[in-house]
C-alpha cells in the first residue's frame, strides 16, 4: 500500500468516525487544543495523521478519539479486535504496541487534554443511609472519569470549593517522569489547595491503562473524593469492546474526620466500614436492592473489564458466577495474560481483565441468564465489624439487558477459589516489557536502616491531643508528619539529613541505571503495647509507591525468615519479576522491591489504608537530588509557589476568623 493510500484510507476512515460535526468535541468535560482540525485534514494544509476512536465503551460517551498530530502522515492506528496488542504503526515499520518499552518512548501526541474539576462537600447516598461528610468530585461519587490517550498531556485545572480544607489531587500510579511538582501530595510536592483557589496539574501520560485520581489531603478519598483515569493504549489480549471502569470500594457512613480518632487508640474501637460499593451503588442492610450495580453482556463477546479497588480498608475478590476471565495488567504493567476464576485486588490496585461473555456451565445460559458479580471481602483484610460483612453479591451480569429477575446463580466453588487476602501469585504475573533487576545480597543492605523498614506502632507525645497510651503507625521509629505550608520540593537546597525527623526523608543518588532496593517487614512480635516502645502487630498494608513500578523480588509471610538472609536471598526473583505500584505486605511477613533511581523526584511510599498513613505510615524517597534542584527552576515551581501563597493567605485568615486556636492538622496531612 502506496503512501497515498494509506492517506486515503485514513481520511475513509475519519469520514466514518466522524458523522457529525468536530463541535461536538468542546463539551463539557474535555478540550482538544485547536491548532489543528481532525475533521477537516485538508483544510490545515493537507495534513494527516493517526485519528481513531478510543475504546471507551457503549456505556460513555462514544466521542472520544485519539489522535496523533505530533506524529503525521506516516502513522495509522493498528488496534482492532484482531489485535490489540498494536497501536500505531509507521510506513518504516516502526511500531507502538504492547512491546514498547513505555519508560523509554512513548508516542507523542501533540495533544493535551484539558479539564476542569470542582470539590466539594455533598452528601452522599450510596446504599441507602445518608452520609453528610461526603466529599465529592463534581458533584458525584465517584467523580468523572478522566480519559487521555497513550502519549498526550494531560492537563487538569482543580478548584477547591470546600469551606474548611485544603485539598490535593495525586494520578495514583502516574510516573511523573520529569514532573514531581505535578504529584499532587501535600507537604511533599505542593501546597494543598485553599479554598476558593485552584491548581493546574500538567503532565504526560507516558503509561497506558487504568488507575484512580484522588485526594491526597489527609482523609479526604475516603470521603468520597475519587474518581477513574484511563489512558488508552494497546492491551495484551484481544477483546471486542470495552467497558467503563468498575470500582469496587468499601463504605462508611461517617466521615473519615469523625472516625479518625478511634484509630488513635488500641484495639477493639478503630474504624469500622459499613458496606461494599461498585460505581458508588450498594445496598446496606438490603435497604436498596435496586440500586446493584448491573452490566448487560452480548453472548460470544469479548469485554475489557476494567477493576479498580478504592478501598479504604478492605480487600476483595471480585468473581463472576459461572465465568473465568483473562487478566492482563497488574495496575499500569501490561502482563502475559493468564486465565483464573477470581481475582485478589488490593487497596489502589487495578486489573484490566478479559470477560469471555460465554458461561462456563457447558456454555448454557442460565434459565434467566443471569449471573451474580461477587467482590468478596477478604479474610483477614476486611474493614467490617464481625458479623457484619455486607453481601458478597454486589452487582449483575446480565445476558437480557430488559430483564430484572434476581440471579440465582452460586459462586464457583472449585478447589482454586481462596478467599484468604493476598495479592494475586506473582508466579502468574510476567510483565511484557521485561525488567532484569541487577542482582544484589541481601545481607549487604539488611543493617542499612535506609534499606529496611519495620512497620510498627510508636507513641507520639509530640502531637496534639495525643498521649502515651496512642500509638501512631511508622515505617521506622518516626512516624510521617508533614507541615502543610512547607513541601519538600521547595527545600532542595537543604541538605537532605537537615529535613526534620517527622519529613522522614530517605536520599537516593545514583544515575538512571543504580537500582533501588528496599525491604518492609511486618513483624508480629508484640500485640499488647509497651509505653514508650515500639510494639508490632499483625495487620497487612496495601504499600504504595509514587513516581515508579517497583519490581517484586519476594513477598513472604513470615517476616522471621529474613533472620536467615541467605533463606530469603534465594527466594528472590531479578529476571522479570512482577511489576506494580501497589503490593499487599503480607499480615506478619515482608516484601523486597526494587526500583531505577530514574526519576528525579521526592516520592512517597505509603500504606494506602487512609488510618494508616494519616497515622504516619509513610516515608518520602528524595531522589537524586542535585539534579533534582537543577531541574526545579522557578518556572517550573511557579504553580506551586503561586499554591503556597494562596494557602498561607487562608490559614492565616482562618485562624482570625474560625476556631481560632485550635490545632489545625489532626494527622500526618496525607
Ligand atoms: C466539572 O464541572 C464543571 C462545572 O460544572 C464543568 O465545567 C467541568 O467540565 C466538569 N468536569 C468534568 C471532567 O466533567
Ligand atoms: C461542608 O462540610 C462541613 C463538615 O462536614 C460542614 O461543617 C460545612 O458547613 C460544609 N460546608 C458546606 C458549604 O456545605
Ligand atoms: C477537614 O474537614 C473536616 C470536616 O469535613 C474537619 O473535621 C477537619 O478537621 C478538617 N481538617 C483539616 C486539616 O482541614
Ligand atoms: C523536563 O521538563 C522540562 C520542562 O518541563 C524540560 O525543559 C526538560 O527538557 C525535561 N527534561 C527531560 C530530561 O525530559
Ligand atoms: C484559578 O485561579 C486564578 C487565580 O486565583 C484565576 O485567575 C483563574 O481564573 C482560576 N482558574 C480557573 C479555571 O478557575
Ligand atoms: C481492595 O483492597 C483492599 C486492601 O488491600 C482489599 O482488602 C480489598 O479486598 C480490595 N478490593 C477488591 C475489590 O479487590
Ligand atoms: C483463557 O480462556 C479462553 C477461553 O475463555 C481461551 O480462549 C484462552 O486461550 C485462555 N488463555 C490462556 C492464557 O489460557
Ligand atoms: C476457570 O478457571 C479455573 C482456574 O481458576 C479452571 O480450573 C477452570 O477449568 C476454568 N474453566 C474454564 C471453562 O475455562
Ligand atoms: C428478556 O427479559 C424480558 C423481561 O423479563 C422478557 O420479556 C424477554 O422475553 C427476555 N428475552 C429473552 C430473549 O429471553
Ligand atoms: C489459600 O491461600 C493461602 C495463601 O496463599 C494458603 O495459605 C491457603 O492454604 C489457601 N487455602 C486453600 C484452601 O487452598
Ligand atoms: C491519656 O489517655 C488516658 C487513657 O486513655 C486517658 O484517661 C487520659 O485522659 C489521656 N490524657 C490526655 C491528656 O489526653
Ligand atoms: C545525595 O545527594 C545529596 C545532594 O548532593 C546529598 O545531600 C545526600 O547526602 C546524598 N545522599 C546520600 C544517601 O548519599
Ligand atoms: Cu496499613
Amino acid at each position: 500500500m502506496g503512501l497515498l493510500d494509506i492517506c486515503k484510507t485514513v481520511v475513509v476512515y475519519l469520514a466514518a468516525l466522524f458523522p457529525a460535526p468536530l463541535s461536538n468535541y468542546d463539551d463539557h468535560s474535555q478540550h482538544v487544543l485547536a491548532s489543528w482540525s481532525p475533521l477537516a485534514p485538508e483544510s490545515s494544509g493537507g495534513k494527516h495523521y493517526p485519528t481513531f476512536p478510543a475504546p471507551s465503551g457503549p456505556d460513555s460517551d462514544d466521542d472520544f478519539f485519539c489522535k496523533y498530530p505530533a506524529l503525521g502522515k506516516h502513522w495509522s492506528p493498528c488496534s482492532s479486535p484482531e489485535d490489540r496488542q498494536c497501536w500505531l504503526k509507521s510506513t518504516d515499520g516502526s511500531v507502538y504496541d504492547i512491546h514498547t518499552d513505555y519508560d523509554a518512548e512513548w508516542p507523542e501526541s501533540g495533544v493535551t487534554r484539558e479539564y476542569y474539576i470542582e470539590v466539594e462537600n455533598k452528601t452522599i447516598n450510596a446504599d441507602g443511609i445518608d452520609n453528610a461528610g461526603g466529599k465529592v468530585v463534581n458533584g458525584s461519587y465517584p467523580g468523572p472519569w478522566i480519559k487521555a490517550c497513550w502519549g498526550d498531556l494531560i492537563k487538569v485545572t482543580v478548584k477547591n470549593k470546600l469551606q474548611y480544607n485544603g485539598t490535593t489531587i495525586h494520578w495514583h500510579g502516574f510516573r511523573q517522569l520529569n514532573s514531581t511538582e505535578m504529584d499532587g501530595v501535600n507537604g511533599v510536592t505542593q501546597c494543598p489547595i485553599a479554598p476558593h483557589e485552584n491548581f493546574t496539574y500538567t503532565f504526560r501520560a507516558t503509561q497506558y491503562g487504568t488507575s484512580w485520581y484522588h485526594s491526597h489531603y489527609s482523609l479526604q478519598y475516603a470521603d468520597g473524593l475519587h474518581g477513574p483515569i484511563t489512558v488508552f493504549g494497546p492491551s495484551s489480549a484481544n477483546y471486542d469492546e470495552a467497558r467503563d471502569p468498575i470500582i469496587v470500594t468499601d463504605w462508611s457512613h461517617r466521615s473519615a474526620f469523625e472516625d479518625w480518632q478511634r484509630e488513635l487508640v488500641p484495639k477493639p474501637s478503630f474504624p469500622k466500614m459499613n458496606s461494599v460499593l461498585i460505581n458508588g451503588q450498594g445496598n446496606f442492610a438490603g435497604a436498596f436492592e435496586r440500586n446493584k450495580f448491573s452490566m448487560a453482556v452480548e453472548r460470544g463477546m469479548k469485554y475489557l473489564l476494567r477493576i479498580i479497588n478504592t478501598s479504604v480498608d478492605t480487600t476483595y475478590i471480585f468473581s463472576i458466577d459461572n465465568h473465568n476471565f483473562t487478566v492482563m495488567t497488574t495496575d499500569f504493567v501490561p502482563i502475559e495474560p493468564y486465565n483464573t476464576s477470581h481475582i485478589v485486588v488490593g487497596i489502589g490496585q487495578r486489573y484490566h481483565v478479559i470477560l469471555d461473555a460465554v458461561p462456563i456451565d457447558n456454555g448454557a445460559l442460565s434459565p434467566e441468564g443471569n449471573y451474580w458479580i461477587r467482590a468478596i471481602a477478604a479474610d483477614g483484610c476486611k474493614g467490617f465489624e464481625d458479623g457484619n460483612e455486607p453481601d458478597e453479591r454486589q452487582g449483575v451480569l446480565r445476558y437480557n439487558s430488559s430483564s430484572t429477575s434476581v440471579p440465582t446463580s452460586f459462586r464457583d466453588s472449585g478447589k482454586d477459589f481462596n478467599t484468604t487476602c493476598r495479592d494475586e501469585h506473582a508466579h502468574k504475573l510476567h510483565p511484557i516489557v521485561k525488567w532484569d533487576v541487577a542482582p544484589f545480597q541481601l545481607s549487604s543492605i539488611l543493617p542499612s536502616p535506609e534499606s529496611k523498614w519495620d512497620v510498627g506502632k510508636v507513641p507520639h507525645p509530640s502531637r496534639p491531643s495525643t498521649n502515651d497510651t496512642f500509638y501512631w503507625w511508622a515505617l521506622g521509629a518516626h512516624p510521617l508528619w508533614l507541615n502543610f505550608s512547607d513541601p519538600t520540593l521547595l527545600n532542595l537546597d537543604s541538605p537532605a539529613t537537615s529535613f526534620p525527623d517527622d519529613y522522614v526523608v530517605v536520599s537516593k543518588n545514583g544515575t538512571s541505571s543504580t537500582w533501588v532496593y528496599l525491604v518492609v517487614t511486618g513483624p508480629s512480635g508484640l500485640t499488647i503495647p509497651k509505653p514508650g516502645s515500639r510494639s508490632f502487630f499483625p495487620v497487612a498494608h496495601p504499600m504504595h509507591l509514587h513516581g515508579h513500578d517497583f519490581a517484586l523480588l519476594a513477598q513472604g509471610t513470615d517476616a522471621d525468615e529474613l533472620n536467615d538472609p541467605a533463606v530469603v536471598q534465594s527466594k528472590l526473583r531479578f529476571k522479570n519479576p512482577p511489576r506494580r505500584d501497589v503490593v499487599l505486605l503480607p499480615t506478619g511477613g515482608y516484601v523486597v522491591i526494587a526500583f531505577k533511581a530514574d526519576n528525579p523526584g521526592a516520592w512517597l511510599f505509603h500504606c494506602h489504608i487512609p488510618w494508616h498513613a494519616s497515622s504516619g505510615l509513610a516515608l518520602q524517597i528524595l531522589e537524586r537530588q542535585e539534579e533534582l534542584r537543577g531541574m526545579m527552576n522557578e518556572e517550573r515551581l511557579k504553580e506551586t509557589r503561586r499554591g503556597c501563597k494562596k494557602w498561607e493567605e487562608w490559614v492565616g485568615k482562618r485562624e482570625n476568623h474560625w476556631n481560632p486556636g485550635a490545632p489545625f492538622q489532626d494527622d500526618s496531612g496525607i
